[in-house]
């Protein structure tokens, strides 16, 4: 097969409209269903697109493709020549006769899980096979969308004009200052997997004023939940002469961007998962506030942070509402966080939908503040030099966030579980495909 004459010839299924009745076409993808009626043969073809139905007629197609027709396994990849002819029962009003089929590779049966779209193949299973599960409709929906929340949130940043910013994934000390870190060899020295860009976008953030970026970190989260994976990827934001407000502000506004954008642009996919996406508006409680609330509604709280069940609650106070708690209690923040009084902090979450998304704040950037936060969380100073001594030559004040793309995908598509919104998950248990 010439494959360079085929990217050429071939329409995209949906590309293929009645306006092509009496012309031959090309096309290119993988049987999703077949049927056999004895006198009449139909392939459903399935591309990237969309579906298209192949029919042969006994007696009017070749024979030696009529022949074929009854034997090609589902989700082979094809490549089928035909002409285009009207009809009313095909989905899209066309349907193909075929004259060429060219088969590139057969797919093996049994499959080892069903792709068909009321599959019922669960979770784990579909992620031992995800090259596979990649061709249901309703996984590919998943991640189109997905990639326009990546594309929205790159483009109002690029709008605002931040900077896109590369971060290193190897780290010589914590970035978060908790315990989560996952150890690692390099060369005659012990080092970590990045758990946040952190340290480094304030540094650039001081420079630059505003970046963002697209992050992969490593949490080494010992329990497997619903809601946590051991690497998962963020969109990070830093700005320089900014508080956490200001932050709060460009969190609200480059998620309802990217919330327009979707769906403006996979109207389709939406439908297809079930979802009626509106573009959320903003909220803003002080952590006192939120927990009075939730007391009222007689549900469980926590002294520096929310409970997962808090988190819910508030999901269901304001639907398509982005919750921002802020004055967060300083003893539930990390070092880097600027205290508000001796209690509070310039530390906010943010939850949409029941859950967590993202958390902020503004950041501390002097550099004997830091050295005391630093001591009080029982770390080391020593350990951090180099970022101390980074707001020690005209540092402004800075805040930013960062919020979890999987988690931001598994809210607004209402998944199950947080391994539904990443192609190919690392827990625990799972370092393949
Ligand atoms: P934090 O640790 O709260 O903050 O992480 C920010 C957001 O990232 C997502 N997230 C996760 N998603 C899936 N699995 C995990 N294990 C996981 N851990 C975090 C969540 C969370 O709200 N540097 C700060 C942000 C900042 O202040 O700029 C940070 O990493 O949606």
């Amino acid at each position: 097969m010439d494959l360079g004459k085929l990217s050429k010839e071939r329409k995209y299924v949906s590309d293929v409209t009645l306006s092509d009745e009496g012309k031959k076409v090309t096309v290119a993808g993988w049987v999703y269903d077949d049927r056999d009626l004895g006198k009449v043969r139909f392939i459903v073809l399935r591309d990237v697109s969309g579906e298209l139905q192949v029919t042969g007629v006994k007696g009017e197609t070749e024979e030696k493709i009529f022949k074929l027709m009854g034997g090609i396994s589902r989700e082979s990849a094809v490549v089928i020549k035909g002409i285009v002819k009207k009809s009313p029962k095909a989905p899209g009003g066309r349907e193909l006769f075929p004259s060429e089929i060219d088969i590139l590779s057969k797919a093996e049966h049994p499959l080892p899980i069903d792709v068909s779209d009321f599959s019922k193949t669960e979770l784990p299973k579909r992620l031992d096979y995800r090259f596979l599960d990649l061709h249901r409709k309703r996984t590919q929906a998943i991640f189109r969308i997905q990639s326009t929340l990546m594309q929205g949130y790159r483009e109002f940043m690029v709008g605002e004009g931040a900077i896109e910013a590369n971060f290193p994934s190897i780290i010589g000390s914590s970035s978060e200052g908790g315990t989560e870190l996952f150890k690692a060899k390099y060369f005659e020295k012990e080092v970590y997997l990045s758990q946040s860009c952190q340290l480094y976008k304030q540094m650039v953030a001081c420079a630059m004023e505003k970046v963002f970026a697209v992050f992969t970190v490593w949490r080494a989260e010992k329990h497997n939940t619903i809601r946590h994976l051991n690497e998962s990827r963020q969109f990070d934001f830093e700005m320089a002469f900014a508080d956490e407000f200001v932050a709060m502000d460009y969190l609200a506004r480059s998620l309802q961007f990217a919330v327009k954008k979707i769906i403006e642009k996979n109207s389709k996919e939406l439908e297809l998962l079930g979802i009626k996406l509106k573009v959320p508006t903003t909220k803003y409680m002080t952590f006192k506030e939120a927990n009075e609330l939730l007391k009222k509604h007689k549900v469980e709280t926590s002294p520096n942070d929310l409970t997962g069940e808090g988190e819910k609650k508030l999901g269901e106070l304001f639907p398509d509402v982005i919750v921002f708690v802020h004055d967060w209690p300083l003893e539930g923040k990390t070092f880097y966080i600027m205290p508000k009084g001796k209690d509070l902090s310039c530390g906010f979450d943010a939850i949409y939908k029941g859950m967590e998304i993202s958390s902020g704040g503004q950041r501390i950037h002097l550099p004997e503040l830091l050295t005391e936060r630093l001591k009080a969380k029982g770390l080391n100073p020593k350990d951090f030099t180099s970022y101390i001594d980074s707001f020690r030559y005209g540092a402004p004040p800075h805040a930013g966030f960062g919020m979890g793309v999987e988690r931001l995908t598994m809210v607004m598509l209402e998944l199950n579980n947080i391994r539904e919104a990443v192609m190919f998950p690392r827990d625990r248990d799972r370092l393949t495909p």
